[in-house]
């Protein structure tokens, strides 16, 4: 595996790329245009300087999070093949520069879901966390006016402005989008792209829904493992592969998340490791990484990734704000170093280990 960090560009990041490369091995940063919105063509241009900007620094691009996807393709419009073309063209520009991973996430009008974003721990930490009642107590725009005001001056992702603009016409056209269609759709799309990243050799990593299990009524698909399995038979292709996201999929309780990552073998092609508390089945807050502060076994999870000899970057997830930082939440400095070391001293115990039961 390959340790990074997610990096949103020097305009947006309050995080530095000098800082990402002191953390003890990070080699990479996961990045993107940040100021792009779905359906634009990146342009070959703008993919080199951010290239060129990371690599001055010592660091490489080891996979782009997100190229978003257009509304129009999730609901499978009329349109829908103009924003694929340019998916496509936008895959073509980035293969073209060597980037060979590609995040995306299906999840319709929102992206992953949380009700509060500075939660305070025992600790003093604020967390990112979920209360399910909360989620069925208010409307989806009170839910970003509430998300907005809590952001420290950042644009976070998954809840920038562009998303609310159109989110009654879109509630309106997702009426007739269940799971079912939702799954045609992707399949359509995927079987469209497919060709560019066989050509470029890029492997599409999609995100699962967070959390997984539908939020306002809207379809949610890339949800458990029967889920998964679907999706990657439907389009069989390796480039066709998941994000394994543990603080995602790990909403659900039922999830076997090591059982999960070895059923997918070859087909996990980035993954995301963070841990989560559970206070109850419906409330959960973002816990450091540490396994004994959540509720997760991050040994076992680290040791599934192993075994199925995954090579993709890795990057640890939302972090807690700690140290007095001020940042967007969930993607501090300290905390998300913290986890980087935590997950990279898990791996090389694993390794180790591993070697001296071969003697
Ligand atoms: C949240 C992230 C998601 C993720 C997208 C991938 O912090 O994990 O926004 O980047 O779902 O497309």
């Amino acid at each position: 595996m390959e340790m990074t960090l997610r990096w949103f560009g020097s305009k947006f990041d309050t995080v530095t790329l000098k800082q990402i490369r002191q953390i003890p091995g990070v080699t990479g940063v996961i990045t993107t245009l940040y100021d792009t919105v779905p359906g634009d063509i990146w342009s070959s241009e703008s993919i080199r300087e951010l290239k060129a900007e990371v690599e001055e620094a010592g660091l490489k691009i080891a996979g782009i999070e997100s190229v978003n996807i257009h509304e129009s393709i999730k609901i499978g419009s009329n349109d829908r093949d103009i924003y694929i073309d340019n998916y496509i063209k936008t895959l073509e520009n980035l293969g073209k520069e060597g980037i060979k991973l590609v995040c995306y996430n299906f999840m319709p009008v929102f992206d992953w879901t949380r009700t509060e974003l500075d939660r305070v721990r025992s600790d003093g930490s604020t967390v990112l966390a979920y209360n399910q009642e909360t989620i069925d107590s208010i409307n989806p725009e009170e839910m970003f006016n509430h998300i907005s005001n809590h952001t420290n001056g950042t644009v976070i992702p998954g809840w920038e402005p562009y998303r609310m603009e159109k989110i009654k016409d879109l509630f309106e056209m997702y009426k007739d989008v269940d799971e079912e269609r939702l799954f045609e759709n992707l399949k359509y799309f995927l079987e469209k792209i497919m060709p560019v990243c066989n050509k470029y050799d890029i492997n599409m990593a999609i995100h699962p829904d967070d959390p997984a299990w539908s939020v306002f009524g809207l379809p949610r698909i890339i949800i458990n493992k029967k889920n998964i399995l679907r999706m990657l038979n439907m389009v069989d292709d390796r480039h066709n592969g998941i994000t394994f996201c543990s603080g995602s999929y790990g909403t659900n309780l039922e999830n076997d998340m090591p059982d999960m990552i070895r059923a997918l073998k070859g087909r996990v092609h980035f993954a995301h490791v963070r841990n989560l508390k559970f206070n109850s089945k419906d409330d959960f807050e973002e816990a450091a990484h540490l396994s004994s502060d959540g509720s997760f076994d991050m040994y076992e999870i680290m040791k599934a990734l192993y075994d199925i000899d995954f090579t993709g970057p890795i990057r640890p997830d939302h972090g807690r704000m700690i140290w007095d930082e001020v940042a967007m939440p969930g993607y501090g400095l300290y905390d998300r170093a913290l986890g980087a070391t935590y997950l990279n001293g898990l791996w090389e115990a694993i390794k180790k280990g591993d070697k001296y039961e071969a003697k």
